[in-house]
């Protein structure tokens, strides 16, 4: 059971809690209430961490998932002394408090990841456990277990319920991570409602048929037990762990407990103090910390001082030993890319038949992947269509996994060194572990799959535009030129909806040297997530002797081929597979006479980033007959094309027949390009 001491310490993060809530009018009390204890048994017993360096590399993780329940993270990180005063909790939810609403990466120190949709933290959590897995097997050594950490996570019932938890979490199981313990918070009541009317069966079971280690424990504030049961989850390094903890919400609230109405609404100022009241707590002040448990939380800074040095000194002698392994660690900790890391980067020669940029990417991927150890990640169950695999690089699996020969092996042998992650179908669940892997350090993750798919993958794309983490996901099949799978597999919305997410870089290159310069971005970029939008058709490789190098990519939009005088009356404008429609269409109409210039606008957030004069000298505001020319949907061009240009853009559903035809009955086709462009440049010549 819990002594006095714990049970001081374990009131105080109540307390602290409800009276933030309380002040702030908003927020979550009845899960700090009852998940006190288990929190209180992980922070002071197990969690290995430095609350003086929140960024030490081989701190164990922890993701308050339920991070609703945020309060509870705010007490925990400002009784242990992180960088979060008493102030900022008492201006919770408040402009300016470095303890907003829901945690956030990047706003508050010791947040390891952005959390509030729930599900996400849990998925985050598998890829966080991931990255500590193959880092391990990378760089450990007998005698050198320099990559050593676990990955801790509070789960609640909506983490359980949410699809993203349950692909995650079947993951997890199937990869046999070990390393990883979740507590859940197993209250049995969500915002609206107990979980008799949703959610019945059998958790535990659940998760024991996912390959899970789990265990039961029936009473929420028995420290002993928890601590227990932590120590027994380490112990077990076959499975990942997942504690069922039995708790009441709003423990301790009189009218409250077991009640929905101690999930997400203040308790009241007499509810507070009969609460108070009931658990024995001074109803005054407010914010209360007794000296005593301030300083048994307080212990953590030099536990964490201690364990950090000792784990320096260990890298030291690593590194003595090991100078080429510890220098490699050491610049991906830094999130340094090694140098020459694109030696090896391909040149593609004009061709006039080309490749499709899916294949392209492949190539690029594999080119600068051995000199690129971060470099890791796969596709949901699409390797053979997306063209990520990292041939010879090894597949990411339990040691004693599948044989060599098994069919989707990439090469190079199953095991946790392996860089191939093979998601299978769980496209959401990849875009959170990828999130995760981002999060932890040490890794450029990417995924992969159809750009369809990216509408299942949505919620974490954006969490990671939110957290500005470096991801890279490679979307294939981008327009309805992928043809017979028809509309369903046609993407038509989801770029128009993807470039409306902020922070987020969309770069859909024209050919195969577009190609390489978007993944050179890709990996260059370190404070947001990067998507690459690709064909499945093959594209003409230009010949960049004829048109502009490809490193106008950077740009977002450069002029490719101009007018001898530099003086365009029509601009074409595209991205991707219709840049070399616009080139033909260029070439027909420049036969007819018409001054054109042709733009090849592969990201929408690369050119608004440009200051406005650098943007007019590829779109110059003089010339106003504009069009543009993109196999989507045609929402955010006009802002390019301007009230008096046009846009060929796809405005339905997509249809079943080979791409070619496709695109040719919804009018990718030259003829249609010169006809609008034409119908432009006519209406400028006569005043309205
Ligand atoms: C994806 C998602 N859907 C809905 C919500 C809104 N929401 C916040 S908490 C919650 C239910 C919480 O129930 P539970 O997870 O059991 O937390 P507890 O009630 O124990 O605090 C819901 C629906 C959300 N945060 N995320």
């Amino acid at each position: 059971m819990a002594n006095e001491l714990d049970r001081l310490c374990i009131d105080t993060i109540r307390f602290l809690s409800v009276d933030a809530v309380q002040k702030a009018k908003s927020g979550h009390p009845g899960m700090p209430l009852d998940a006190a204890p288990m929190a209180y048994a992980l922070w002071t017993r197990l969690l290995k961490h430095n609350p003086r360096n929140p960024q030490w590399f081989d701190r164990d993780r922890f993701v308050l998932s339920a991070g609703h329940g945020s309060m509870l993270l705010y007490s925990l990180l400002h009784l242990t002394g992180y960088d979060l005063s008493l102030d900022d909790i008492q201006h919770f939810r408040q402009w300016g408090s470095k303890a907003p609403g829901h945690p956030e990466r990047g706003h508050t120190p010791g947040v390891e990841v952005t959390t509030g949709p729930l599900g996400q933290g849990l998925a985050n959590a598998v890829g966080m456990a991931i990255a500590e897995a193959q880092l391990a097997a990378r760089y450990n050594r007998p005698d050198f277990a320099i990559v050593d950490h676990a990955t801790y996570a509070i789960v609640s019932d909506g983490d359980l319920m949410e699809g993203v938890g349950a692909e995650a979490a079947s993951l997890a199981g199937h990869l046999k991570l070990g390393k990883l313990t979740c507590l859940y918070d197993d209250n049995r009541v969500t915002l609206a409602a107990g979980t008799d009317i949703t959610f019945s069966e059998n958790r535990a079971e659940r998760f024991d048929a996912y390959g899970w280690h789990t265990q039961v424990l029936t009473d929420g504030n028995d420290v002993d037990a928890i601590d227990a049961a932590l120590q027994a989850a380490r112990d077990e390094t076959q499975r990942p762990s997942l504690i069922l903890v039995r708790t009441h919400i709003g423990y301790g609230s009189p009218n409250k407990h077991d009640s929905f109405e101690a999930h997400g609404s203040p308790l009241g100022v007499d509810e507070v103090r009969l609460t108070k009241q009931n658990l024995g707590w001074p109803e005054a002040p407010p914010f209360l910390i007794p000296d005593r448990a301030l300083a048994h939380f307080r212990e953590a800074i030099a536990r964490g001082s201690e364990d950090e040095a000792a784990h320096t000194e260990r890298l030291r002698a690593y590194a003595l030993t090991f100078p080429d392994l510890a220098r490699e660690l050491q610049r991906r900790v830094a999130a340094e890319l090694p140098p020459g890391w694109d030696a090896d980067m391909p040149v593609f020669p004009a061709d006039a038949k080309g490749m499709a940029t899916r294949a392209a990417s492949g190539k690029v991927m594999n080119a600068i992947a051995p000199r690129l150890p971060q470099l890791t990640g796969g596709s949901a169950d699409l390797d053979p269509s997306t063209y990520t695999a990292l041939k010879g690089l090894g597949d990411f699996n339990p040691p004693a996994g599948p044989d060599d020969d098994t069919q989707g092996s990439t090469g190079g042998g199953w095991s946790y060194a392996g860089r191939n992650l093979h998601f299978g179908v769980r496209e959401h669940a990849m875009g959170a572990i990828v999130n995760g892997l981002a999060a932890h350090g040490g890794m450029l993750a990417y995924g992969a799959t159809f750009l369809i798919f990216s509408d299942y993958m949505r919620p974490p794309i954006r969490l990671a535009a939110l957290m500005r983490l470096h991801v890279v996901h490679v979307f294939t099949h981008d327009s309805i030129a992928l043809g017979e799978d028809g509309p369903t597999h046609q993407p038509v919305e989801q770029l128009a909806g993807l470039r409306a997410i902020p922070g987020l870089t969309v770069i859909r290159p024209a050919d195969a040297n577009e190609t390489a310069v978007a993944w050179r971005i890709a990996v260059e970029m370190r404070d947001r997530p990067v998507l690459l939008v690709l064909s499945r058709q093959e594209l003409p490789t230009l010949d960049r002797s004829r048109f502009a190098a490809a490193d106008g990519v950077r740009r977002g939009a450069y002029v490719l081929s101009d007018t001898p005088s530099g003086n365009p009356q029509l601009i074409l404008i595209a991205s991707g597979s219709e840049v070399s429609l616009i080139v033909a269409a260029a070439e027909r109409l420049a036969s007819e006479g018409l001054a054109v210039r042709c733009v090849s606008m592969p990201s929408f957030d690369l050119f608004d980033a440009l200051p406005a004069d650098e943007r007019a000298k590829v779109l110059p505001p003089a010339v106003r007959a504009r069009l543009a020319v993109e196999a989507a949907s045609p929402q955010g061009w006009h802002r390019y094309v301007g009230d008096a240009g046009d846009v060929v853009g796809v405005d339905r559903f997509g249809a079943s027949a080979p791409g070619d035809v496709t695109m040719r009955e919804y009018g990718f086709t030259v003829d249609e390009v010169c006809r609008r462009a034409r119908a432009l440049v006519a209406a400028r010549a006569t005043p309205a």
